[in-house]
């Protein structure tokens, strides 16, 4: 018979080997998402640097944007006997039944980046990350600003049934309810990838409504770095013919912006690994913790590019 410590023989033990040796600290089995994007790396770099820095055992799996790797390497690390859990979910859905099996191990889960969308907030002890209905918000009031309220809109998504995807789209459209002459006319994913926005911006500029687009929101740079290579590449001028609205404030997107390709990016800051790890220790402490804890982050446009770039950290 296999005998697992209870979550208060847990917590005493990872409070003890905090306080004995940081090296033996903390051991946090984290799942990513992916390397799908600028922002994806400098999230993990983040993460496996403050690792690192703070001698935690990190167990890291790259899930290549498949919520079954991410289920398979939760397992793996309840089995493994971890301290914490950790993981952005790919999607929203689905974690119920795994999240239950990590809680009967008595493993603390801290989500990072993305939601999930559970019946028990329970089965989690903390979530950090961004507002991505405040990130589309911001996105719609530049465009509608920039715009004098007026456009004919094309929208690259995110990943279908991610929380990014979902939230921004009605962060976005909440913002369009008040004007009237802002219209999407056409939508689709991109997978938050560079090649598969430039793939979606082709096909749209060959469409019939495509010739009257006017302005793109993209769920994040790296999508609307491939469209401006699509807009180009069909004879027209990124960030004059078509304005173009993104999100994540990559070090990309200031270059593309400072070319005057790009128009804004609104920050969502991937820096999370200091705030991770402070919860993580808290959270094998026994601690108690914030259930919701937001991320720092801003609005840039063309006018602070150039001088915020040397600045930026990713
Ligand atoms: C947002 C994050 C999104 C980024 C994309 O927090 O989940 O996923 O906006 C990334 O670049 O692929």
């Amino acid at each position: 018979m296999k005998l697992s410590p209870s979550p208060a023989c847990r917590s005493a033990l990872a409070l003890g080997l905090a306080l004995a040796h940081p090296a033996l600290a903390l051991t946090v089995g984290f799942s990513q998402v992916g390397a799908e994007s600028g922002w994806r790396t400098a999230n993990t770099s983040s993460i496996k640097a403050e690792a690192a820095k703070r001698q935690v055992t990190l167990r890291f799996s790259d899930a290549q944007q498949k919520q079954e790797n991410q289920i398979k390497a939760l397992r793996s690390f309840v089995a493994q006997g971890v301290d914490v859990i950790a993981f952005s979910p790919v999607v929203e859905t689905g974690w119920e039944p795994v999240l239950r099996e990590i809680k009967q191990a008595g493993i603390p889960v801290v989500l990072t980046d993305r939601a999930v969308a559970v019946s028990d907030p329970g089965l989690f002890a903390t979530f950090i990350g961004s507002d991505f209905v405040e990130e589309g918000r911001r996105a719609g009031r530049w465009l509608a600003q920039k715009t004098g309220g007026k456009a004919v809109i094309a929208e690259l998504v995110g990943t279908p049934g991610s929380a990014p995807a979902i939230d921004r789209k009605k962060g976005f459209e909440e913002i369009l309810g008040a004007h009237p002459e802002m219209k999407i006319v056409l939508s689709q994913s991109g997978d938050f990838t560079r090649a598969k926005g430039k793939e979606v911006m082709e096909a749209f500029l060959k469409s019939p409504q495509g010739r009257q687009v006017t302005a793109l929101f993209a769920h994040n740079d790296d999508m609307a770095l491939g469209a401006i290579q699509a807009i180009e590449e069909a004879g027209l001028k990124p960030g004059q013919d078509i304005i173009i609205v993104s999100i994540d404030g990559v070090r990309d997107a200031f270059v593309a912006m400072a070319a005057g390709k790009l128009n804004c990016s609104v920050e969502c800051n991937p820096l999370i690994g200091p705030q991770l790890f402070d919860l993580a220790a808290a959270v094998a402490a026994g601690q108690p913790v914030p259930h919701r804890v937001p991320v720092a982050e801003g609005v840039y446009d063309q006018s602070q590019a150039a001088a915020a770039l040397p600045n930026r950290q990713y």
